[in-house]
């Protein structure tokens, strides 16, 4: 997707990447991205940064983790929001979100993974065994985590190929399993020195607390601005800001996206939007949207909504909660990571009707006309929640359609028609 001078496939090769059919998912994803992307009309100046992110996705960034490595750093992928950021940096080492939002190399994942598993554990899978992601390559310690039982079954297979380390976390939220998962922070703090061979410290540990916590609250004034009518920011734009924040550099990337935020409250101040004014405005909720994932927004947007919300790991899952950054010792802090993480309401979690009302505070908020609750076919958890998520949110007065889907562009026709539909009920 570079179109930069700078040849990479040297790079590639070294990481063991199938170089022509990595060629193959660059040209697909970059010109998915400028027919995506670069076709949208008014778009922040700040987004030029995101761009060029996405210009050097396997290019630049890649380098960086290379050199980085070269010179004695470690690298950490993970694949849910429940892994705390924070330790990994707190231990010398760099965490990468290994994104899975595309179909990859089914037949080889089918040899696996049964048919009818969900198409993020399938493309997680497909990037592997297909070897065009250089994220993975380069992570020296994969971490994964007990949350559905797709993903827990896959990482076992994952961990055949790969050095993983699986966390085990709790499905419910009593004060017992806060202490349960505060333990398994503490099997994560000895696995993490070992891998980089330095100590977490409360002084390493206070300053990435700081720096993450920095990086949210970039977000969080991002996606704060969306609240204005005419927004100042498309769906699309915003949900990549999110899948980006996975993976980028975070001094650079939180000082970017501090960037955007200026300009965006300055749009809001003058009226300035990307969709005219009173455009139906849709929050999303549901299961993540990993990269390159934008087919529902597209989908919403194409249709003259404009998403202003995502209530999921790909959204406010990921940035709205800090963590305390006034604790003295290590003690205290990881009491406030294992209560910081276990308040993620994710739906592998009984009960979980913290996400409902977080959905009906978000729309509230967001002035939202409507909400499409979106599973990807075959996760089970998202899709029993969804009819508790849309019998509370249409009884609390906001509109609600239910969509499952997967990556595939075959039902893009069908869905289109529904969104239309639906954008045109709620206005
Ligand atoms: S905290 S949402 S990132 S587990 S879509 S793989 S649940 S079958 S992704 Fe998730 Fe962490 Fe929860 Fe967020 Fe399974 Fe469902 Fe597939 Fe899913």
């Amino acid at each position: 997707m570079s179109d930069t001078a700078v040849d990479y496939h040297q790079m590639w090769a070294d990481l063991g990447i199938d170089l022509p059919m990595h060629d193959a998912l660059l040209e697909a994803v970059g010109g998915m991205y400028g027919g995506t992307f670069m076709t949208q009309k008014n778009r922040p100046e700040g987004m030029g940064y995101l761009d060029f992110v996405m210009s050097e996705v396997h290019g630049l960034r890649i380098k960086e983790l290379d050199d980085f490595r070269k010179s004695g750093g470690k690298v950490v992928g993970t694949y849910c929001l429940y892994v705390p950021e924070e330790l990994i940096r707190a231990a010398g080492a760099w965490s990468v979100g290994i994104c899975a939002g595309a179909e990859w190399a089914y037949d080889q994942v089918e040899q696996i993974l049964p048919r009818n598993t969900c198409a993020l554990i399938k493309s997680m899978m497909g990037f592997k065994l297909g070897k065009v992601c250089p994220y993975l390559e380069e992570a020296d310690l994969l971490i994964g985590e007990t949350t559905c039982d797709g993903k827990k079954k896959a990482y076992e297979e994952l961990g055949k190929m790969q050095n993983l380390y699986t966390m085990e976390l709790p499905q419910m939220k009593r004060p017992k399993d806060v202490a349960f998962w505060r333990s398994e922070l503490v099997d994560l703090v000895a696995k993490l020195e070992e891998l980089t061979g330095k100590k977490i410290t409360a002084e390493s540990l206070t300053a990435a607390i700081k720096e993450v916590n920095g990086k949210r609250r970039a977000l969080q004034r991002v996606n704060a601005a969306r609240a204005a009518d005419p927004a100042p920011i498309s769906g699309l734009d915003a949900l990549l800001a999110v899948q980006v924040a996975f993976y980028d550099d975070v001094p650079r990337f939180t000082q970017m996206m501090n960037a955007l935020a200026d300009e965006l409250e300055k749009r809001v101040a003058e009226g300035v939007g990307v969709a005219p004014k009173g455009a139906p405005r849709v929050l999303v909720t549901g299961t993540p949207m990993a990269l390159p994932n934008w087919k529902l927004h597209q989908i919403v947007e194409n249709a003259g909504g404009v998403v202003v919300g995502e209530e999921m790991c790909t959204g406010s899952r990921y940035y709205e909660k800090l963590v305390k950054e006034d604790s003295a010792t290590l003690d205290e802090m990881l009491d406030d990571l294992a209560a910081k993480y276990l308040d993620i309401n994710c739906a592998c979690f009984t009960p979980n009707d913290g996400r409902i009302d977080d959905v009906i505070r978000m729309a509230k908020n967001l002035k939202a006309d409507g909400v499409i609750d979106y599973a990807l076919s075959f996760c089970g958890t998202y899709q029993i929640e969804s009819a508790a998520v849309a019998k509370t949110v249409q009884d609390a007065g906001v509109p609600v359609l239910r969509i499952e889907t997967d990556y595939s562009a075959e039902d893009v026709g069908q869905l289109s028609t529904r969104v239309e539909a639906f954008l045109e009920m709620v206005k």
